[in-house]
């Protein structure tokens, strides 16, 4: 691309920006096409303002083990845009958390906020915490240690963080409390809430269901098609990937994979989800599947093919990477295409190299991109925004329904998008150009 600060980015960039640099580029490739006829957004410098996030808070998190000894972590909160609504996104405590990726997730958090039609900007925040092999009591401490540092600079109209990997349900309680007695406010400062402490109904499935739903409205519109039967595989074994496994089994769908750090299951006769919930809630390793399934095969991440992941080599009709950013590599989607592949849904955030996704969409494999297919899960925290601050409850059925009339409203969307701007196989560009617009047009209104 040939617009002036592009080379900038590529040259200001060290190697933790690399994920930003890959979220830019893909959004701003999309649209670079259209700058043209939009003089207005070289007068207001829109691509130069969203280069740059509005702040990043970057903090110590200091907190005690259970042998006495302090911890010293980092902690950060990216806000980068809050054009559309209070600054919106997930919490992710991992060790390869820096701010160059939480860049990344903040920034494709603005797009994925604003396909959704809700009032949300966007944000990314976390810490560098491995919670893997962490007490009870030591999780407690850390997030109560994080929300210390934090707390001056969220909101319910400032800036309500959620969760991500690492960050789920107990988390999100644990920050709550310790928000509550810095504040004295009983209020929707996070969403993903335990329910008994004003969390939704479906909030902790919403992602996983969300992506289904997006995946059957697009099987439907292409090819007239369903679910039902088809051979998946999944990625992952967290809350994403197994709310994801979950629907497509009560859709009917065959589901043959899910994976983690350590490795793929692969079951080629259904993965036992209950099973695998039951080892995950109990930090059981998943090789532990095969005492009860011993006609399945866990192949360790040890064992992986050198250019990709062993979860990406299974026949299959359609996948759904549920982990992590760029899991799915260029051989990995020429070895799906070879294997029959026809649908690829994006649950994590970026899961798909940049030469994976060009090499779907030249194959014409129908490619369904993250932040159109897994907006569910932030829509179902607005909604959690809305029965805090009204005090009431929405059912089961209610808002399993508005998740779904989401998710058809953010496909019919990028679709017509896509149509519009001549490239009517091309969802990237139909997100990407959809969700720009949308943030541009509030950001003109706002002047500078
Ligand atoms: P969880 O922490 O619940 O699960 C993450 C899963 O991914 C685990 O199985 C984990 O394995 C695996 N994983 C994480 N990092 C790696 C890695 N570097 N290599 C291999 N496997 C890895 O997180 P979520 O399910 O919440 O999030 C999964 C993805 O979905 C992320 O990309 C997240 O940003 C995205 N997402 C999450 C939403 C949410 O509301 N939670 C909403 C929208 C998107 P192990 O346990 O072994 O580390
Ligand atoms: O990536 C994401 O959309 C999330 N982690 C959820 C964000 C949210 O605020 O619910």
């Amino acid at each position: 691309m040939s617009l002036p600060w592009f080379d900038a980015l590529h040259q200001r960039a060290c190697d933790t920006d690399r994920p930003f640099v890959q979220a830019v580029e893909e959004v701003f490739t999309s649209v670079a096409g259209i700058a043209d006829t939009h003089p207005e957004w070289k007068q207001a410098a829109i691509f130069e303002r969203l280069l740059l996030p509005d702040r990043v808070i970057e903090f110590k998190v200091e907190w005690i083990d259970d042998h006495g000894q302090v911890q010293v972590n980092r902690g950060y909160r990216i806000q980068y845009n809050n054009s559309l609504g209070p600054y919106k996104g997930g919490l992710r405590f991992h060790p390869s958390v820096n701010a160059g990726i939480l860049k990344f997730l903040a920034f494709e958090q603005i797009f994925k906020n604003a396909l959704t039609g809700l009032a949300l900007g966007g944000a990314k925040g976390g810490s560098d915490f491995d919670p893997k092999g962490k007490s009870d009591a030591e999780i407690m401490r850390f997030c109560q240690a994080f929300m210390r540092a934090l707390y001056p600079y969220i909101g319910p109209m400032i800036d309500v963080p959620a969760g991500d990997i690492g960050v789920g349900n107990r988390e999100l309680g644990y920050l709550f409390a310790e928000y509550k007695r810095l504040t004295h406010q009983y209020s929707g400062v996070l969403t993903g809430k335990p329910l008994l402490l004003g969390g939704s109904i479906l909030r902790p499935e919403a992602t996983g269901y969300g992506v289904v739903y997006f995946a059957q409205h697009l099987l439907e519109d292409l090819f007239a098609e369903t679910l039902t039967d088809k051979v998946c595989c999944v990625s992952g074994a967290g809350y994403v990937a197994l709310h994801t496994i979950e629907k497509l089994q009560q859709v009917g769908a065959l589901v043959i994979s899910c994976s983690d750090s350590q490795g793929t299951l692969h079951d080629a006769q259904g993965i036992d989800l209950k099973l695998v919930k039951q080892l995950k809630a109990q930090a059981q390793p998943l090789t532990h599947y095969l005492h009860e399934h011993s006609h399945a095969q866990f192949i360790s991440s040890s064992q992986y093919p050198a250019d990709g992941h062993a979860v990406w080599r299974l026949a299959c009709d359609a996948v759904f990477p549920c982990a992590t950013q760029n899991e799915l590599t260029l051989a990995d989607a020429q070895a799906l295409v070879k294997n029959g592949v026809r649908l690829v849904v994006e649950a994590a955030n970026m899961p798909c190299t940049p030469e994976a996704i060009a090499y779907f969409l030249r194959q014409a494999i129908a490619f369904a991109p993250a932040k159109a297919a897994n907006a569910g899960g932030v829509a179902i925290s607005q909604l959690e925004m809305a029965q805090n601050a009204s005090m009431i409850r929405w059912t089961y059925a209610e808002i399993d329904q508005r998740l779904n009339e989401i998710m058809r409203h953010i496909y019919q969307q990028i679709k017509a998008t896509a149509i519009a701007y001549h490239q009517p196989n091309n969802l990237v560009a139909g997100a990407n150009i959809a969700a720009f617009k949308r943030v541009v047009e509030a950001m003109l209104l706002e002047g500078c």
